[in-house]
This record gives C-alpha cells, sequence and structure tokens, in this order.
C-alpha cells in the first residue's frame, strides 16, 4: 500500500467544506463552542480565502429580505421560493433561513463588504431580493471573519488541503470523516461528535458545452463535485431533490450570469429574428399549472421558452446589452456631459458584473472585441448543475426547526434539531441541504450559522464519542489509496500513461460518465431530454462505469483526488437518474423533460421524491414525502 502516514484528530464539531456555508457555521460554532468548553475543526479541500463558489467573488448577494425596512415578509420570500420550484419546496426551511439571512448580510458589511448604497445611504437593489455589492474580494473577506472566529478563540482548528473522502460511522450516529492531505503522504481520520457537510454541490456530472481550449469553464466551479452528496449518501441519509437541477442560462462560452442584466439593466434577450421568447411564447406558460402564472415567471420555464426556439431553429439568443444601456442613458440625451457620463457609467458597471464574478466572461468579451454598449451576446442554457442553494434544490433531508412547524407538519418535517439529516449528528447546509432552494451565498452562510448552533446543541445533548473501528479505519485507507497503487503496479505496460489495459485514468473515467449522462439523461445534447428507457440505459451505463470504478489510477495526489471526485459525481447521477425515473411527470421543463410524461401531474407528482441508499445492503428505496403549508394558503 502506498506509504501514508495516518494523522487522527478528534474535535467535537466537525465542519467540511470552507465556503459559504462552512464559514457561517464556523462563525457560529466558535461562539457556542465556547459557551460550552467545546472544540471545531474546520476542512477544506483547497484554501479557505478563495475556495468554492465564491472564489472569483460576486457582485450581487441574491438573498436579503430586508425585513427591517418592513417592505417584504418572510412569507413573501417563501411564497417567491415555492413558485419558482414548481410547487415543491420546504417552506419550514426556507423561512428559517429567511428569517435569519438579513443579519448574516448586515454582518458581512460589518466585516468590511462594500454594498453598494444609493444618495439616501440605502441598499442599491439589482431586484427585489438581491443587493449590488463590490464583491471581488467576498470570499476573503467572510473567509477572515472565519478564522478569526475559530483562530483567534483558540476553539478551533483549521486544516486546508484535506480532501474529504467519505463518512466514519457508528451505527446508526455518524463518527467524522476520511480524507487525505493533497500535498503530503498523509491520510485522516477525523473523529467528531456531529459533523456539519458544507462540500457545495456538483459540477461536471454532464457533458459541459465548454470544450477543447474551453474545457474546466463552468458556471459553476468544477472543484464542487458531489462531495456532499457523496458523502451524505454513504451515510444512509435521506435525500430529497435529487431530479431538481439546475440549469442556468449564461453568457455563451464563459457562462457570465444574466441576472444584472435582467433585473438592475431591464434587458431583454431576443432571437436571431428580433423576436423576444418571453413575449411571443407566453401562451405555452398556460400548460404549466398555477405555476405559468406566478410573477416572476419561474426560472425553469423561462429557460423553456428560451429553449423552444432555439429547437425550432431561432437562434441564437441574445442578451440586448446595446439596447439595455442605450435605454438608460436615453434619459440623459439633452445633457451632452451629463450622457457622456451617464454611459461611463454604465459601461463601468457593465463590466465589474463580471470582472466581480466572473472574470473570464470579461476576458472573453475583451479578446473578440464585444463592447457591451455597443453590441448584443449570445446567451445560453448552461450544462446541469447540482446546487441546493441556487435555483436547483438537491441535497439532504433534513429537519426544520420545531417552532415554525405546525400541528399538520411536525411529524414529516422535524425530527428534533434544526437541519440535521436523518442519519444522527449529520448536520447540512449550502449546497449540501436540499429543497430549500434560493439561499444563494448570503443563505448558505445563514444556514451554516443555523445548522452549526444546531450541532453544538446536539453535542451537548449527545455528550460521547462515537467509536471508530480501527480495522474498519485501515481498510478505507487502502480503498481510498488504492488508485496510487493500482498505478504503480501497473504504469510499465504501456508507454502512454493515460492508456492502460490495467486502469483507467479519473480523466477518461469523467469523460465516460459525463458522455452517458449527456446522451441518456437529458444533456445539452440531447436538448434536455430524456424518458424512461433512456434512464434505464443510464442506470445500466452507470453500474458498469461503478465497477471500473474499482480500477482508478493516480500517479499522485493530485490525481488521487481527480479519482474520488469522479466517483463522488457518479454517485450523484446515480441518485439523479433514479429520482427522474421515479418522479413519472415534467415538473421543471427547461430543467428537463421527460418525454414519456410530458405533463405536470399536479395530484400524483406535487410531492417530494426522495431516495435513500443502504449502504449495508446496496439497495436504494424511493419514496415521496409530502408539501405542507406552515402559512396559511390563499
Ligand atoms: O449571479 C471540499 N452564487 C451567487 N450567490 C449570490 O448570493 N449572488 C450571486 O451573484 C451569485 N451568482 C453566482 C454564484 C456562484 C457562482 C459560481 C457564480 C455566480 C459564478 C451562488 C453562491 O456562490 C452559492 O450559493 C454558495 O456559495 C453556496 O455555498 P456552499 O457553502 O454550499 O458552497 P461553496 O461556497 O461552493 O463551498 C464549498 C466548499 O466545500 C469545499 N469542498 N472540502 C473538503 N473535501 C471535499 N471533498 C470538498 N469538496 C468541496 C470547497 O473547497 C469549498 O470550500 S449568480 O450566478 O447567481
Ligand atoms: P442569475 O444571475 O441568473 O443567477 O440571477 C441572479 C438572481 O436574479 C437570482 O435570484 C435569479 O433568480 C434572479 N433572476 C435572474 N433573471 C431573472 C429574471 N429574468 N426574472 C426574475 N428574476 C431573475
Amino acid at each position: 500500500m502506498a506509504n501514508f502516514e495516518t494523522v487522527t484528530v478528534e474535535t467535537d464539531l466537525l465542519i467540511l467544506g470552507g465556503g459559504m456555508a462552512a464559514c457561517g457555521a464556523a462563525v457560529e460554532a466558535a461562539y457556542w463552542a465556547q459557551q460550552n468548553g467545546l472544540k471545531v475543526a474546520l476542512v477544506d479541500k483547497a484554501a479557505v480565502d478563495r475556495s468554492g463558489a465564491v472564489a472569483m467573488g460576486l457582485s450581487a448577494i441574491n438573498q436579503y429580505v430586508g425585513l427591517k425596512d418592513g417592505k417584504n415578509t418572510v412569507k413573501d420570500y417563501v411564497d417567491y421560493v415555492r413558485n419558482d420550484l414548481m410547487g415543491v419546496t420546504r417552506e419550514d426551511l426556507v423561512a428559517n433561513i429567511a428569517r435569519h439571512v438579513d443579519s448574516t448580510v448586515h454582518l458581512f458589511e460589518k466585516w468590511g463588504l462594500p454594498i453598494w448604497t444609493d444618495e439616501n445611504g440605502g441598499y442599491v437593489h439589482e431586484g427585489r431580493w438581491q443587493l449590488m455589492i463590490n464583491g471581488e474580494s467576498y470570499k476573503v473577506v467572510v473567509a477572515e471573519a472565519a478564522k478569526n472566529a475559530l483562530l483567534k478563540t483558540g476553539v478551533g482548528e483549521i486544516y486546508e488541503r484535506i480532501f474529504i473522502v467519505g463518512p466514519l460511522m457508528d451505527g446508526d450516529r455518524v463518527a467524522g470523516a476520511a480524507g487525505f492531505s493533497v500535498r503530503e503522504n498523509k491520510f485522516y481520520i477525523f473523529k467528531a461528535k456531529a459533523t456539519l457537510v458544507a462540500m457545495g454541490g456538483a459540477v461536471h456530472v454532464f457533458k459541459p458545452r465548454s470544450s477543447g481550449e474551453g474545457m474546466g469553464r463552468a458556471w459553476y466551479p468544477p472543484w464542487n463535485s458531489g462531495s456532499s452528496a457523496y458523502f451524505t449518501i454513504q451515510a444512509g441519509a435521506e435525500m430529497t431533490c435529487q431530479e431538481v437541477r439546475f440549469i442556468p442560462v449564461r453568457f455563451k462560452d464563459a457562462y457570465g450570469p444574466v441576472g444584472a442584466w435582467f433585473l438592475l439593466f431591464k434587458s431583454r434577450a431576443t432571437n436571431a429574428m428580433g423576436g423576444e421568447y418571453m413575449v411571443e411564447r407566453k401562451p405555452e406558460l398556460e400548460n404549466w399549472g398555477p405555476y405559468g402564472r406566478v410573477k416572476p415567471i419561474p426560472a425553469n420555464l423561462r429557460n423553456y421558452l428560451g429553449m423552444l426556439d432555439v429547437m425550432q431553429g431561432k437562434g441564437p439568443i441574445y442578451m440586448r446589452t446595446e439596447e439595455a444601456i442605450g435605454k438608460i442613458a436615453a434619459a440623459y440625451k439633452d445633457d451632452d456631459k451629463a450622457y457622456k457620463k451617464k454611459m461611463k457609467e454604465l459601461e463601468s458597471e457593465a463590466w465589474e458584473d463580471f470582472l466581480d464574478m466572473t472574470i473570464s466572461q470579461a476576458i472573453l468579451w475583451a479578446s473578440t472585441n464585444v463592447q457591451p454598449e455597443e453590441r448584443s451576446s449570445e446567451i445560453a442554457a448552461a450544462e446541469p448543475y447540482f446546487i441546493g442553494s441556487h435555483s436547483g434544490a438537491s441535497g439532504a433531508w433534513v429537519s426544520g426547526p420545531e417552532d415554525l412547524q405546525t400541528d399538520e407538519t411536525k411529524g414529516d418535517y422535524f425530527w428534533g434539531y434544526a437541519h440535521m439529516a436523518t442519519t444522527k449528528g449529520l448536520f447540512c447546509a449550502g449546497d449540501a441541504s436540499g429543497a430549500s432552494s434560493h439561499k444563494f451565498s448570503s443563505g448558505s452562510h445563514a444556514e451554516g450559522r443555523i445548522a452549526a448552533k444546531a450541532a453544538i446543541k446536539f453535542i451537548v445533548e449527545n455528550n460521547t464519542m462515537p467509536a471508530v473501528d480501527a480495522a474498519a479505519a485501515e481498510a478505507l485507507k487502502a480503498e481510498i489509496l488504492k488508485p496510487l497503487d493500482t498505478y504503480e503496479a501497473n504504469k510499465n505496460a504501456t508507454t502512454d500513461p493515460e492508456i492502460n489495459p490495467h486502469y483507467i485514468k479519473p480523466r477518461a473515467f469523467m469523460f465516460r460518465l459525463q458522455k452517458l449522462m449527456d446522451e441518456y439523461a437529458g444533456g445539452i445534447s440531447a436538448q434536455f431530454m430524456t424518458n424512461e428507457s433512456q434512464l434505464n440505459r443510464a442506470l445500466e451505463l452507470l453500474a458498469l462505469l461503478r465497477e471500473d470504478a474499482a480500477k482508478l489510477a493516480a500517479s499522485d495526489h493530485h490525481e488521487l483526488m481527480r479519482c474520488w471526485e469522479n466517483i463522488h459525481r457518479m454517485w450523484q447521477a446515480e441518485a439523479h437518474v433514479r429520482t427522474v425515473l421515479y418522479r413519472e411527470e415534467t415538473r421543471w421543463p427547461g430543467y428537463y423533460y421527460r418525454a414519456d410524461k410530458p405533463k405536470l401531474d399536479q395530484e400524483k407528482w406535487l410531492v417530494f421524491a426522495n431516495c435513500q441508499y443502504n449502504p449495508a445492503t446496496g439497495q436504494w428505496t424511493m419514496l415521496s414525502r409530502p408539501i405542507k403549508h406552515i402559512f396559511p394558503q390563499a
């Protein structure tokens, strides 16, 4: 076996990940751990300063309810999220985050994040729920607060560049996690009384649009590779909304977000003939039950109307940046100086939107001579992502808070500790927890705080260290490091290390996964369409891929990480395919379309589609859970 030293770390609360949710968890956990004489350890595969989805920064905070201004209520936010997700949302979870998110945003400001303000000192809104920020250093600011909270108080430790592979279990309770250093010959066993999973969502499960010289570019970060889903699935936790992938419409090829253009600049999107699909295809909305009539129109339906244009050969679709900028500046036309000043301001806002968040898009504009005030840019539906924090919903099925339950919801949505999965001691936040979409960066941080506080409560009330079987840990070490051994044993069988009859490299393995998901599970090449036969074929191919996972080979630490990232992706893929198969309807056209079940079925399928893997038997169970309301419905 590869010669790796085993390092054992014992702590009380183990936080996995160093992104928005994990940083929120760190801040809150440090406070409560100090009160209770407990310890906290945070483990990130990368460096917390720039890890996760916010690595490049962001140009907006997408969840701010503004309760203090009295314009919006928690119920308003819950209604917005439920409508956007075509009725499928856990109101108790969304409300719990919505009532706490403003305080998180105020902390960001206190820690030094510049939020745009207007002449009266109020926040500048991008849309009803979104605030504009100068966010290039957003993650650095949030990370600094997390580090200060853990390190300056002495309650915590931070482990960077440790890739977490999977859970350690003590019966039905999570006992910690196993992983390895991506730089040193060290294998890690983290033992903990509670574990909080915040390792983000999953990217590159499906074949991306970007290939060749653009390979690796995606909207969501490629280093979020399904580790949260893998961890919770392997810990035997019930998962929810695994079918609800997110397909964002983005500026083509560099994936620049569109929110600022639609909401702040009030841009239109038009097709090659100049037609506006949101206007011309309005009657189509009637086919999607009550959700076709809500405002704003759900993200997947907006996508779908554009996709119909593309499928009818009316592409490309363009974001009319020049028209939007022109319209705003037109108000200043009578005063030449004021007009020029406004144009400069708008131009810099347009560039800053990308320079703050998706630098690659600004580079693409520059390298292709695009000046947004002069010329439209193409937009396109991206490949599917798994992300519980944005407009998708996949993640673990977690308990809601007790005080928001009604007599009707309590039995289904509450089991003792807020945001704890169905596995004892396992807490989830951000992309890792499901059915509570539209948390974004701020809501993920708030959910991290909520989950960490509940996790500390769990520890106080269950203050024993779970047992980790030494032989099981040793076996896990051998399994995790096996790709290094496979490579060493077989590398001389061929002259090209990429091709070998005895092993498969993670890159080729990923291509195979992406190809099958793309073709059979409704990826970009299939125009996001699938059916029962295709899904069953995907399951067959996934089973063969799983056999070959045992032959993965790694020539160094980096490739070892790549091997496990792709195993994580494969499990996310399987949970997805099984759940799309289980839900016999089409509820989110624009995210995916089941051609054999092309309609919404409110009677049978206005429910959560959940799944659970049993690691002892290797069996999956599919089940549905009811959708219940915590607010009276009109
Ligand atoms: O415009 C392991 N997001 C936006 N949110 C906003 O509030 N405003 C925006 O403007 C947003 N937009 C946007 C967004 C994301 C991206 C990529 C772009 C634009 C280009 C969404 C938010 O960023 C997102 O909702 C949150 O970040 C989610 O938080 P969290 O904590 O669930 O995930 P994370 O921040 O990515 O952190 C994940 C962490 O896990 C680590 N990790 N660590 C150890 N072992 C493993 N095996 C691990 N696997 C992963 C990562 O290193 C990271 O620390 S817009 O498009 O809407
Ligand atoms: P995006 O840049 O697409 O991630 O969007 C940022 C925020 O704006 C998210 O809260 C989206 O739900 C919202 N958003 C984007 N486009 C629209 C639109 N056309 N109508 C309403 N909300 C939108």
